[in-house]
């Protein structure tokens, strides 16, 4: 180890110089990457052998601005190292997904592999944190899990007293694209199975965090990682059901939300082809899961989201019109949100996708952020990724699906003439 890792090394308080993250996709890489960049030594465990493989190689598997460097110096400089097997550490904090299943029921199969795998490396003072984003009750399940594997062990329950193992529930704030930045500036909710739990957990995070690290109960920490994301669901829905609203009324939405946000306590969010990601239209369900009579709100929200692309689908079958056999549709844009290439869970991909699938005339898709159409639109044969310029120019139908800052620079005077669909307000 070089020189002044050793050093930095000495800085860390003795019972954080071990850290094992189990899960490295979108949170776990980049938390490993900035804790590794402290100082500590990191083992970065996941299940793929191309992930393990990539990242002992220096090399990355997602994108995220900033964190190659970041990585590629932790692991050049020794601190940083995966593998597909958990080892012994101080700290072990899983960041595994955690998707629905069938009717929108949470499936935490993930953690529960991940605590079971962790189980056997764990001994007095271990302090084992989960940020998957959970239904209420999972850390509480997780430590049963983990009691059951380590009868040798002792484990905390709420309020109970101090135990072998201390157990938190931290949730993960990041914003895709912003990741290394928020990673260390925000505040972080920390939720204890006891408040020993979270004020060691506190002590871990301050490695590496500059906002705040506010204590909490587990339970409570769950449940304020999913009211996040559930308001920000619930504010879209909202703008989204006014946008077809003003479609009936013949007004214009974008312009309405620009002056009612001009009063001082009133901020609409943006309408949009419908909501995206693999967090804002999931969580909500895990809050209507464990109480689907009470969150009435947050299930319409939902479904408000939800049928927006329908919504979207139905006015471009309008635009087509009778003939529109023939004619040909741009869509520009295919990712999720602007900016980025992360096409999981878009509703722009989804919109795109059926209307080709259903629409036998040429289709051009214009999408600056990747490189090939993904296979479902390849695999139709008359869909042709091309530029924003040359769709514009050869189709009659254009319909804009992603407010990508290139999109901005498209000449008012190329759209003259074609009909036009503009899901984000870009051109309004
Ligand atoms: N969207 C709109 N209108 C808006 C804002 C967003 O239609 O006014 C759409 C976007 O186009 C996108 C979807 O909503 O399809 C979600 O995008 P987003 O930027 O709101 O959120 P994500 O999914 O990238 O990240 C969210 C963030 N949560 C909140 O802002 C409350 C982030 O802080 C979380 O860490 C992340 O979810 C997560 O991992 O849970």
């Amino acid at each position: 180890m070089p020189h002044h890792a050793s050093q930095k090394k000495s800085l860390m308080p003795k019972s954080f110089q071990k850290v094992s993250v189990v899960g490295l996709g979108y949170i776990g890489l980049p938390t490993a990457a900035v804790i590794a960049s402290k100082g500590v030594s990191v083992l970065g465990v996941d299940v793929q052998p191309h992930v393990i493989e990539t990242l002992n190689a220096g090399d990355i598997h997602i994108v995220e601005p900033d964190l190659a460097g970041v990585l590629r110096a932790a692991v050049q400089q020794g601190y940083f190292r995966a593998s597909l097997q958990p080892e012994p550490a101080d700290v072990f904090l899983i960041a595994v997904p955690t998707p629905f299943k069938g009717d929108h029921e949470p499936d935490v199969s993930f953690v529960e592999a991940a605590a079971r795998s962790i189980a056997p490396y764990l001994q007095k003072g271990s302090l084992v944190i989960l940020e998957s984003t959970s239904p209420v009750g999972t850390t509480e399940k997780m430590v049963t899990w983990l009691a059951q594997a380590r009868p040798d062990l002792s484990f905390p329950v709420p309020g109970g007293a101090p135990a072998d193992v201390a157990v938190a529930y931290c949730p993960e704030r990041v914003l895709p694209g912003r990741v290394l930045h928020e990673l260390v500036a925000n505040d972080r909710v920390i939720g204890g199975m006891t408040s020993a739990c979270a004020e060691r957990a506190i002590d871990f995070y301050r490695l590496f965090v500059d906002g705040q690290c506010l204590a909490t109960a587990a339970r409570t920490a769950e449940m304020a990682k999913l009211t996040e994301n559930a308001f920000r669901d619930v504010n879209i829905a909202f703008a989204n059901e006014l946008s077809l609203i003003c479609d009936r009324l013949d007004i214009n939405v974008w312009e309405l939300i620009k002056l009612a946000n001009h009063h001082p306590r009133v901020n609409v969010l943006q309408p949009g082809p419908g909501v995206g990601g693999h967090c804002i239209a999931v969580d909500p369900w895990f809050i209507v899961h464990s109480a689907p009579e009470q969150a009435q709100l947050i299930a319409t929200a939902r479904r408000v989201n939800d049928g927006k692309p329908h919504a979207v689908m139905d006015k471009i079958r309008q635009a087509l019109g009778a003939g529109g056999v023939g004619r040909s549709i741009a869509f520009l844009g295919l990712a999720f949100k602007p900016d980025i290439d992360d096409l999981r869970e878009s509703p722009a991909l989804e919109i795109a996708l059926h209307m080709a699938q259903e629409h036998v005339g040429p289709v051009y898709v214009a999408e600056p952020h990747i490189n090939a159409l993904p296979a479902s639109l390849k695999a139709l044969g008359h869909v042709r990724l091309v530029t924003a310029q040359d769709a514009i120019s050869a189709a009659d139908v254009v319909v804009l699906l992603v407010n990508h800052s290139q999109f901005k620079e498209v000449d008012p005077g190329t759209l003259q003439g074609k009909a036009l669909i503009d899901t984000r307000g870009l051109w309004s």
